[in-house]
This record gives C-alpha cells, structure tokens and sequence, in this order.
C-alpha cells in the first residue's frame, strides 16, 4: 500500500535530527502511515511532545503540535483534549518523560480514562541528555550516572498502564513496522486511554557502553525480548523472565471516555441539574 507521507511529513524539517538508525524515524513513519490508514484530516491532529530526542518528534509532522516541556506533555495534552474533544491527540514521551519526572502524569492520565494515544518511545536510557538511568534501563547496563553498571530495578510499563486504568494498552518494536502501524491504528481508534510501549534503539548512547554499538546489535537484542503475547502467556514463570509480551495486552470498552463524563458535569452545571453516575462507569 502507498502511503501519502509528504501530505503529513514537514519536509522542510527533514533530515531529522536523530543519529543514524535511530528507531524513532520507524515510529514517525508509522504514526504516518496510521494517520494515512485512519484517513486523518491533518488540521483534526494534534501532537504534543516532551522533552527528549523524544520530544522532536511534534517538529516533523505537518498538523497541529505543541513542543511542550520535560515530564507535562500529558498535562498540556490533556487540556488540549478537554478543550476539543473531538480532536485526535497523541502525545509522545520517551521512558525518562513519561515514566520517571512525568511517570505520575502518565499514571492520571491513564486513571482518567482520557482520549489520549500516548506513545512512549522506549529506548530504556535518557537519550538526549547522554545516557543517564532511566526507569526501563535494564540491570546490569552502564550508563552515565551508574558507571559500574545499573542496579535499580527496572519497571514494565505496560502494567504499570494497565494498573493505572488505562483502557487501551499495547507493545510493539521498531523491528516489524507492519505490526506498529496495525498497532496504533487499533489503539487510535479506542475510545479512551491508549498507552503504547514500543520499544525503539539507542545505540549511540545506550548500545556503544553495553557491546551493542549498531543499530543492528541493538535491534536483536530487543528482538531477543519480544515475545508474541500468546506465546509468553503459554511460558513458564521463569521463562518469563526478561521477556516482555508484544502486541495487544488489554483492551476494555466498558468505561466512559473522561471527556464524555465532563460533558455530563458541563451539562449539569448549565441545566442546574444532578449528575446520573449510572451514565460514569
Ligand atoms: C525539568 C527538566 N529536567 C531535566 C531536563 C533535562 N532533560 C532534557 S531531556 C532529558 C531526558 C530525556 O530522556 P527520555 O525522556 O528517556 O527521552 P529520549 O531523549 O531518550 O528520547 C532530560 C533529563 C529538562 N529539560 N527539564
């Protein structure tokens, strides 16, 4: 299928200003070809960003975006959906934005149920700033602030999602963009919270200190963890270990969307009248 990239991409932004290989292009692209696949009217987009190589990606894409700051974007994404909520937003986070300074965003959001289609962009290390630990950052790795290798624990996001509320939750990889695309075009049809935990490569600043200085390392190694979610339900608990399941992990139509349930409240204040809760589940 041909996708109509020049109709979203701002190409006189191009080239990107991510290193060689970088995975977060395979998303752009995908994001693209979703947009195209949904048949989305640029002007009924908006796509707001953190801060982060991350947090570029608003610059690429010809729609309305918001550049905003470290840890907020769900924040200003959600009064950008509050304000039109009829309107698609997609906010983009890496794994420090939207899981460690922005994690408790992350998690409100996801409580609310809100129509926001969060893409956190896993590349598991703070790759702007030069390799700081993330929460995703893997025992064991080197990075910046733990030179003699990490020793925190690290977090698998989509539970952590799910936990929270969200109604929506996947994983995928850079590896396989057919899969990417399919999976976000399921999760931006979903009427409320849609998390997705898509794992990208950061060979520059997490691969060269951890013996995986290609993009091509990098990518078997997160090849190696992925596994389909059918299949790692079918594994033991030890198998288990250090895998994480790809595709779509939970979905649940049965909440009301938070816009939804404010329009209720704007409706009660206007008519003077008692919020029916029945219609909030
Ligand atoms: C309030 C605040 N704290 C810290 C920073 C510095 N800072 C900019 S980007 C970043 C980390 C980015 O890592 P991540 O969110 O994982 O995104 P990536 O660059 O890997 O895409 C930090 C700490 C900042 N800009 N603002």
């Amino acid at each position: 299928m041909a996708f109509n990239y020049d109709k979203y991409l701002r190409t006189d932004k191009l080239p990107t200003l991510w290193c060689w290989g970088c995975g977060d292009g395979v998303i752009l692209k995908a994001v693209i070809r979703a947009m195209d696949t949904l048949g989305w009217d640029s002007k009924d987009v908006c796509i707001v960003s953190g801060i982060g190589c991350s947090g570029r990606f608003s610059s690429y894409i010809n729609c309305n975006t918001v550049h905003t700051t470290h840890g907020r974007a769900i924040a200003y994404a959600t009064g950008i959906k509050l304000a039109n909520p009829t309107k698609n937003v997609i906010v983009i986070t890496g794994d420090g934005d939207g899981l460690a300074i922005g994690g408790n965003h992350t998690i409100h959001g996801c409580r609310r149920n809100i129509g926001l289609n969060h893409i956190l962009i896993n590349n598991f290390i703070y790759g702007l700033t030069n390799s700081q630990t993330s929460p995703t950052t893997p025992k064991g790795f080197w990075t910046a602030t733990a030179n003699k290798g990490n020793i925190d624990p690290n977090f698998d996001a989509c539970k952590l999602a799910i936990a929270a509320g969200a109604t929506f939750v996947g994983r995928e990889n850079v590896i396989n963009s057919d899969r990417l695309v399919k999976l976000f075009v399921k999760g931006f049809e979903h009427d409320g919270y849609s998390f997705f935990d898509i794992f990208s490569n950061c060979h520059v600043n997490l691969g060269r200190k951890n013996k995986m200085a290609q993009a091509t390392d990098m990518l078997k190694w997160i090849d190696g963890m992925c596994v389909n979610k059918i299949k790692f339900d079918k594994l033991t608990k030890e198998e288990q270990v250090g895998k994480f399941p790809v595709g779509v992990l939970h979905e649940d139509s049965s909440h009301i969307e938070y816009t939804k349930a404010y329009a209720k409240v704007i409706d009660a204040y206007q008519e003077n009248t008692a919020i029916n809760f029945k219609d909030i589940v």
